[in-house]
């Protein structure tokens, strides 16, 4: 299928029929196929340098932060002390560079199963890709479920930074994944992931979400308002190792902090968690 007709690229998805979200092209900056799916990189008119994976908007420049900051603030304003991090997928870096905002985090991980997403997403997206330069970042090019069998015990939070669940990434919604994660997680840790959207996927939502009850406590959902995503949100199911609650932030971001953030504050941290009636019997039941 062609992605760009007539100067517009329109994402189409399995996962959203019947809708599309379609943005202007300038210019395609790189089109090819990595070892795992199909990369494009293109300038738009309105919106930035745009990321596109297996034909799926991942990133733009103008509406990224909302995505990268509450995904990744989310956990770690929840966690009393988070020192060691995981990143999983995110090979662009803007959840890279948001965790870096946090001088309390000393080592942070990430494991991008796809180095040309590392590769382009620095040469065409600087913005986000400036996580990479931070000194505590080491960066693991290999499958995440790999190296947390590697790593158990280990990390405060772990952030899931994935595409959606067909292609490489449907093993990252699957209950053994969320396994490996809580193996991996030190007591008191908090997974955050990429949680789909309550008005499209209720279906991958609820049954993901009941089966890791098994495991974890504390099993949340929360989301976010993005513009150049289908129906215009995505969430984040997030889930601890005797954490408690993640719902309240356990302290303010500092002034400095402040200053850098765009979405996230304290306030829409809590206000995150409020679902619509819809959504809330859906995941939850009554
Ligand atoms: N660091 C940003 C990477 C983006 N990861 C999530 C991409 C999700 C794209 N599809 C959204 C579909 C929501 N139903």
């Amino acid at each position: 299928m062609d992605l760009i007709i007539d100067g517009w690229f329109h994402e189409r998805g399995e996962l959203w029929p019947g809708q599309a979200m379609s943005l202007q092209v300038k210019k395609v900056l790189y089109h090819g196929r990595s070892k795992f799916q199909d990369v494009l990189v293109f300038e738009s008119t309105n919106h930035g340098n745009v990321l596109v994976l297996d034909g799926v908007i991942q990133v733009t420049e103008r509406d990224e932060f909302a995505y990268q900051e509450m995904m990744a603030h989310i956990p770690l304003f929840a966690h009393p002390n988070p020192e060691k991090v995981l990143v999983i997928g995110g090979g662009d870096g803007g959840i890279l560079r948001e965790i870096a905002k946090r001088p309390g985090v000393k080592e942070i991980y990430i494991c991008e199963i796809d180095g040309d997403v590392i590769e382009y997403s620095k040469k065409y997206l600087p913005s986000l890709a400036v996580g990479y330069d931070d000194p505590r970042v080491t960066v693991k090019v290999m499958d995440g479920a790999i190296f947390m069998d590697e790593n158990q015990d280990n990390f405060d939070v772990i952030i899931t930074d994935s595409s959606d669940p067909i292609g490489p990434a449907s093993v990252l919604f699957e209950t053994p994944f969320y396994n490996a994660m809580h193996k991996s997680l030190r007591d008191g840790g908090i997974v955050c992931t990429q949680g789909e959207n309550v008005w499209l996927h209720l279906d991958i939502i609820k049954p993901l979400m009941d089966s890791i009850k098994q495991t974890y406590t504390d099993v949340e959902y929360a989301y976010t308002t993005i513009p150049t995503y289908p129906s215009g949100q995505i969430g984040f199911i997030i889930a601890g190792k005797n954490s408690g609650s993640s719902k309240a932030p356990r302290r303010e971001p500092t002034k400095e902090q402040v200053d850098s953030l765009k979405y996230y504050s304290s306030e829409i941290h809590e206000a995150a968690f409020v679902l619509p009636a819809f959504a809330k019997k859906g995941i939850f039941g009554a």
